[in-house]
Order: C-alpha cells, then structure tokens, then sequence
C-alpha cells in the first residue's frame, strides 16, 4: 500500500472534499492502491500482514477510512461515503480470500511435488529413556526367583494396621512398631479401620496366605514407607522384596541355600554369606543376613586408609531380615502350624542396588538427576 495513508488519516472536510464525484475519485484511488497491493506475490506470513493492514479492526486501512470519512461525514456526503465503502470492503475481502485460496493451492502443489522437503535430512530425535535403576534391580531379583518357581505378586502401599501389624503378630503396643512408625491417614470420623501407608511389604504374606493354600512360594516387590530421618542409607520411601515359601516339608536348609543361590546370582560367586541371630515378632527363628564385603573383599580394611569405610572394618555388610514364618502367623490366615513350615524374608532393594552398584548415597535414587540415571542405561 503506497501513498495513501495521509488521505486516510485526516478527515474529508481536511481534504477539502465537499461534493459526492470527489468521494467516488477518493475510493477510486485507495482501490487503485489496494489492486496494486493485491497484485504481489504472497506466501502465507505476507499475506496475513496484507489482510491486516487492508482489514485490521483497529489501524486496516477500512477502519480508518470509517473512522476519519465516514463517521464525521456532513449529512449529505454520508450516503456516498458509506456506499463506496461498502463496495471498496466487498472488493478488499474477495480479493483477499482469492489470494489465500491461491497460497494454499499453491503450498499443496509443492507438497506433493516433494520439492520442499529433503527426506533424507535427520528428523527431530527423541532422547530415550531407560528404566530406573532401581526397577532394574527389581528386574533382576524378580528373573532370580522365578527361575527357581516363585511367582511375583503385588499388594497395596495403603495398609490397615491389621496386615501391617497385628496378623503379623505385632499386636498394638509391641514395643517394635516404634521402629515403623509411619504416615497414617487423615480419615474423617467414624471409619471403619485407620489406614496407614505400609511400613514393610510383609502384609502381603498375609494376603498371599489368605487367598492361596500351600504351597505358595512369592515375591512381592513394592514401596514401602516410614517416618525415617533422611541420610546417606535411610530414605522414607523405599523399596523392599518380600519372599514368601510355605509347603508342608520346607526345612531351614531349604531357606539357607534359597537365599545363597540368590545372593550369588545377584552378586557374583565370589560374595560369601553369614546369618546372624535376629528378631522378628512374624518369624522364628529369626535371622539377618550378612554379605562380605563388596567394597574391601571382606578384608574390612581399604588400601591407603586402613580401616574399609563401608563396612567400619567389620568385613561384612548387612543385607536384610528374614527368618522361619512364626506359627503364630499360621493362626491368622488359618493354615495348620502342624503341616505346614516355611520362610520369609524381606530385602531392602535401594541398599542392595547401593551395593551391587557402588553407590554411596541412597537419595540419588530419588533426586533423579539425568546425569545420574544415564550411567544405569
Ligand atoms: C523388615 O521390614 C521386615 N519386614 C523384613 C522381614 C520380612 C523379616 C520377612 C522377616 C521376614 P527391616 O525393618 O529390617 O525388616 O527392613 C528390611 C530392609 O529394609 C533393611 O534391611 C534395609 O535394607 C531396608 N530399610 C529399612 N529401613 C530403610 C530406610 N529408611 N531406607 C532404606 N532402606 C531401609
């Protein structure tokens, strides 16, 4: 558009037109402008700012010839400005949806020729992701023990303190539900059970026990929680496997060398294993279980600084509690405590990955800094 925007900007009386053949001469001219605009070569980003400056509702060219000709128009030049303006917006706006529809024949011409795109150029890539190294090491423990005839269950993290507790022969006030204390929720007066977030994934041997009849042989992988102060090996989320056999003949030395052959799968042959007495009120006896070492070979001692930091120079490390089910348990998920015999264990699986891994702090696995989690594709 060229030279007209100073007719447009001022009033008719400022222009000095007075009489109807003037106004024909004036709209005869911006349609002399605008054909010679329309006639340019248009690709759709000029040809929007094209329709605006003709159409825009505020500073188009139409917008200012009502606002500066025709409103203030004296009464007998307004018939003819309003009429040529209606006839100049009628050949501005067909003008302007044949050249739309012109671009768009056009870009749909090209399209189809091929001729803009080169189909050998990369496209956009998407990083890919990886699992979690944690769900890795679920993966792992999971392969372990269904290749020995276990199957994998799952349970809700939202507990009553029934399984939590009391069926695992945890009755209240036992001194240790002080150790898992945890988040119980806030439920409005008068429901049934208080609910609580699971402290240890061993509810599920209740639920596995009352649902199924022997033999049963599980493992429950899960998320538990407790009110735990965080630091380099406490988390108050984390991730535990549950393990659950009972038949009518399982024997301490079923439960010895299950654990063995699954430290060694999941370590290496070289690690050597140790049960210490321990305590559980769901099972009896009971047992922790200590792996050698990873760090200092179980020497207990690291070249240069004497005493192995890991392991405090014990040589061992601590890896989980376990044990023969109580027959208390038996009583609640009405399973004879004469036939039946079997053995539970509960592994903490952030510390095992720790260890397997040689990861010093356990809040990286939940801080999830790519930089971190790329190492474990
Ligand atoms: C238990 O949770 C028992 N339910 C285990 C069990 C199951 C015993 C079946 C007997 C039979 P414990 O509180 O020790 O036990 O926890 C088990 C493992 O969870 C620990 O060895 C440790 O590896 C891990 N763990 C405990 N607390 C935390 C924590 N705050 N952060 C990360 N790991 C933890």
């Amino acid at each position: 558009m060229r030279n007209i925007e100073k007719p447009i900007d001022k009033t008719l009386e400022d222009l000095g037109v007075t009489q109807p053949d003037e106004v024909a001469t004036l709209f005869a001219e911006v349609r002399n402008e605008f054909d010679l605009d329309a006639d340019k070569e248009y690709i759709e980003v000029l040809w929007k700012e094209f329709r605006d400056s003709w159409l825009g509702r505020k500073s188009g060219v139409l917008a200012h010839i009502t606002n500066n000709w025709l409103k203030p128009a004296s009464p007998t030049l307004k018939p003819a400005v309003g009429a040529a303006l209606n006839e100049l917006r009628a050949h501005v706006e067909a003008e302007v949806e044949r050249r739309r529809v012109a671009i768009e024949q056009k870009e749909e011409q090209w399209a189809l020729s091929g001729a803009l795109y080169d189909l050998s150029l990369p496209g956009v890539q998407r990083p890919i992701g990886s699992h979690h190294l944690i769900r890795q090491v679920f993966q792992q423990i999971e392969d372990i023990f269904v290749s020995i005839g276990f199957s994998v269950v799952e349970g809700p993290e939202i507990e009553t303190p029934y399984y939590n507790f009391e069926a695992l022969n945890i009755p209240e006030f036992h001194p240790v539900r002080d150790d898992m204390d945890t988040f119980y929720l806030d439920l409005p007066k008068g429901a049934p059970t208080p609910l609580l977030l699971r402290t240890h994934t061993s509810p599920m041997q209740i639920r596995t026990m009352e649902k199924r009849q022997p033999p049963v042989r599980v493992i429950v992988p899960g998320k538990v929680y407790r009110r735990d102060n965080p630091d380099a090996t406490h988390s108050f989320i984390f991730h535990q496997v549950e393990g659950l056999a009972v038949d009518s003949d399982i024997t301490f030395c079923d439960f010895t060398g299950t654990i063995e052959y699954f430290v060694k799968q999941f370590f290496g042959p070289g690690v050597k294993t140790r049960f210490r007495p321990s305590y559980f009120p769901f099972t009896e006896p009971s047992v922790e279980f200590d792996v050698s070492c990873i760090f200092c070979g179980g020497s207990g001692t690291s070249p240069g600084s004497g005493t192995c930091s890991k392991c405090k120079g014990a040589g061992w490390i601590e890896l989980f509690g376990a044990g023969m089910v109580d027959p208390a348990v038996y009583g609640f998920v009405n399973y004879d405590p004469k036939r039946v015999s079997g053995f539970a264990f509960g592994m903490g699986i952030d510390r095992l990955a720790m260890l397997k891994y040689q990861i010093d702090d356990i809040q990286v696995f939940f801080q999830n800094d790519v930089r971190f989690l790329k190492q474990f594709p």
